[in-house]
């Protein structure tokens, strides 16, 4: 039922809200957003719309114990209908528990200005906020004055189970595992982080999508899953390697696994997915696997019609495993990251498990196993890492190119920008790695992220490359990566230009932007950018709109039908009420 003006009702016992990376991106003439400031890696736009997994995970286990869970990507659903106003969202939430995800940093600015205006519209709903981020930062997030509760957990199905039911039935929240929360004098309570499964998660239910909007052009179908929580490796610069997840999680297996019955459940759930043949299934962290259970898991797949599969893999997948993968029926891609060609730097960065002979010598050998395609990425912003040795990454990969042109072999250059993952190994003693750290806290990267420059975004740099030094070199070095498979008729020459182009243009216009931000007084820097205004918004139009690209296929496809565009009512519906407009339509994306 539509509504006068509003939406119909959205009513659940527990809504998991994604929200944007930042808020209100929509308004903002202060906020610039560049081509490519995503890095590239995968189709999202600068708002990140990829929820966690655990979002479908928990509506499955609390839907079969009678719980209503909906699910709502704010950041899809904001940037398909620009005209809608947010408050009608707010206004049309029956609910009364909003779970907010803080898993990736890079959505701390929206999450708590998400948070807090929801506070603010509907006081009678609990904002709880759950994910990696939120385990670390536990303590400092719930004395935000708009945060209720904090779930810890890599694995918080029961938990959850447990604070809803209490929610429910009025009872105190006390005895609730891994939970802080507020009690009636608005302090601070920490429960016991007890609830440390051996096992992680429950399987995904994958064979209903999510209903959107008529997609127009090449829409994105994947589905996505991972067999394990934590990781069995150390990589210095990542938030998620063994020492950072016992340093989050307080627990001493740095590794949770998908139980067997559970990982059967998603297979089979892949097999009911209509046009399941259609489908691309992104397998993560499939490294962290023992072979012999990555052999089961592939022969699983066998069973199902999904068009492609892509396994990431730390080490070069041994012959066995390789024949396995090519005798799918699916396409197969693998992905490895050695991060960079030289092998010091690569060690420095946790990997260096191979040669680049080895490595050379092993890419024949997975193509002619029916390996359908291999990507391989380099890193910007490593230990030891200076401009040189990135440049000579891309010569590396241009060489790569030349050599096995024709054949499936993609090296991808990714800068890691803007954030060091809070938590990683470098981020606790970035001295100790040659880095130097400019946000530590909640508050400090919520600020951080409010800057006009991307420059001025990064929360770190290194004794080799300077916070501006990583973002130009990681640009160049896309950029002259892109050329090179130009060069080799790998991607047409004419969408390769428009990408450069966009590139260059994102660093020149970065300079003007910088340059007013880097001003020490507030008011001045606010008097320098207000000319830009007009820019800033006429170039964050051209990335966020409902398009995405990246840099394995560069050219824009229509967001809606990606397995986290959970919009939360039917199309009709919201076209009706973004047709009303939102406050100030004049400044918003059109
Ligand atoms: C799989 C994965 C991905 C997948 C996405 C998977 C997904 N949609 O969930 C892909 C490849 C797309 C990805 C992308 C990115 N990733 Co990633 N990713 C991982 C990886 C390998 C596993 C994380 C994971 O899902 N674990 C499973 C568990 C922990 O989570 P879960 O089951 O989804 O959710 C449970 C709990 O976390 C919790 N929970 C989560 N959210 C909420 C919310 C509420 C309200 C509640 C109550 C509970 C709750 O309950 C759930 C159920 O039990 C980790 C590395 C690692 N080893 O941990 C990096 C990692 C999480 N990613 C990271 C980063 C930086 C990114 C990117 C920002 C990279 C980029 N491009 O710049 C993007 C962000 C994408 C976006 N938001 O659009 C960092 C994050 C560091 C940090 N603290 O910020 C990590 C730690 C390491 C890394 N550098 O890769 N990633």
């Amino acid at each position: 039922m539509v509504q006068s003006g509003g939406l119909s009702p959205l009513r659940a016992d527990l809504l998991l809200l994604h929200a944007p990376a930042v808020f209100e991106f929509r308004r903002r003439r202060d906020l610039y957003f560049p081509f490519l400031g995503t890095s590239g890696d995968v189709p999202i736009t600068p708002l990140y719309e990829y929820f966690p997994v655990g979002f479908k995970t928990l509506q499955r286990f609390l839907g079969e114990r009678d719980f209503d869970v909906k699910l709502l990507n704010l950041a899809s659903l904001l940037v398909r209908y620009p005209n809608l106003d947010v408050e009608k969202v707010f206004a049309a939430l029956d609910v009364p528990v909003v779970g907010i995800d803080l898993h990736w940093m890079i959505h701390v600015q929206g999450a708590l200005e998400v948070a807090e205006r929801l506070k603010r519209a509907r006081p009678d709903i609990k904002i709880l906020l759950g994910g990696i981020s939120s385990t670390y930062y536990a303590d400092e997030l719930i004395r935000y004055p708009f945060i209720d509760l904090v779930m810890r957990g890599y694995d918080t199905h029961e938990p959850m189970l447990d604070l809803l039911a209490r929610i429910k039935s009025g009872q105190k929240l006390d005895g609730v595992q891994n939970l802080l929360f507020k009690n009636g004098f608005g302090s601070p309570v920490e429960n016991e982080f007890g609830h440390k499964p051996e096992t992680y998660g429950c399987g995904i239910d994958w064979s209903t999508q999510p209903v959107t909007p008529k997609v127009k052009g090449f829409p994105i179908r994947e589905i996505l899953s991972t067999q394990n929580a934590g990781c069995a490796y150390n990589c210095p610069w990542c938030g998620g390697s063994r020492d950072a997840f016992r340093r989050i999680f307080g627990k001493k297996r740095a590794m949770a696994r998908k139980p067997d019955t559970e990982i059967s459940y998603e297979i089979d759930s892949m097999r009911r997915l209509a046009n399941a043949s259609n489908y691309h299934f992104y397998s993560v962290g499939s490294y962290n696997e023992s072979k012999e259970r990555l052999l089961w898991f592939i022969k699983e797949l066998g069973t199902t019609e999904l068009k492609s599969v892509s396994f990431e893999q730390f080490h070069l997948t041994p012959p066995d495993v390789l024949r396995a993968m090519g005798q799918l029926p699916s396409r197969v891609s693998i992905t490895l990251s050695p991060e960079s060609h030289d092998p010091v730097i690569a060690k420095h960065s946790g990997r260096g498990v191979y040669s680049n002979e080895e490595l050379e010598a092993w890419l024949p050998i997975a193509i002619e196993a029916g390996i359908h395609a291999i990507d391989i990425w380099f890193f910007v912003g490593m230990p030891h890492q200076t401009e040189a040795s990135c440049h000579a990454t891309v010569d590396y990969a241009a060489h790569l190119l030349e050599k096995f042109k024709g054949q499936p072999v993609n090296p991808m250059v990714c800068p890691m920008i803007p954030f060091l993952d809070p938590a990683s190994n470098i981020f606790e003693n970035p001295e100790d790695y040659g880095y130097r750290v400019f946000f530590r806290t909640v508050e400090q990267h919520r600020r951080g992220m409010e800057r006009a420059s991307l420059i001025n975004r990064m929360n770190y740099e290194t004794k080799w490359l300077s916070r501006s030094d990583l973002v130009r070199v990681g640009f160049d070095c896309v950029a002259r990566l892109m050329q090179a498979k130009a060069a080799v008729g790998m991607l047409p020459n004419a969408a390769v230009n428009r990408y450069c182009e966009k590139i260059t243009d994102a660093w020149s216009f970065l300079q003007a932007v910088h340059e007013a931000d880097s001003l020490e007084n507030p008011k001045d820097r606010a008097l320098a950018l207000d000319p830009l205004g007009d820019e800033i918004m006429r170039r964050n139009d051209l990335v966020l709109f409902s398009g995405v690209a990246n840099q394995a296929l560069p050219v824009n496809r229509q967001i809606g039908g990606r397995w986290f565009d959970e919009l939360g009512w039917e199309p009709n519906e919201l076209d009706h009420v973004a047709a009303m407009g939102a406050p100030d339509s004049s400044t918003l994306v059109g």
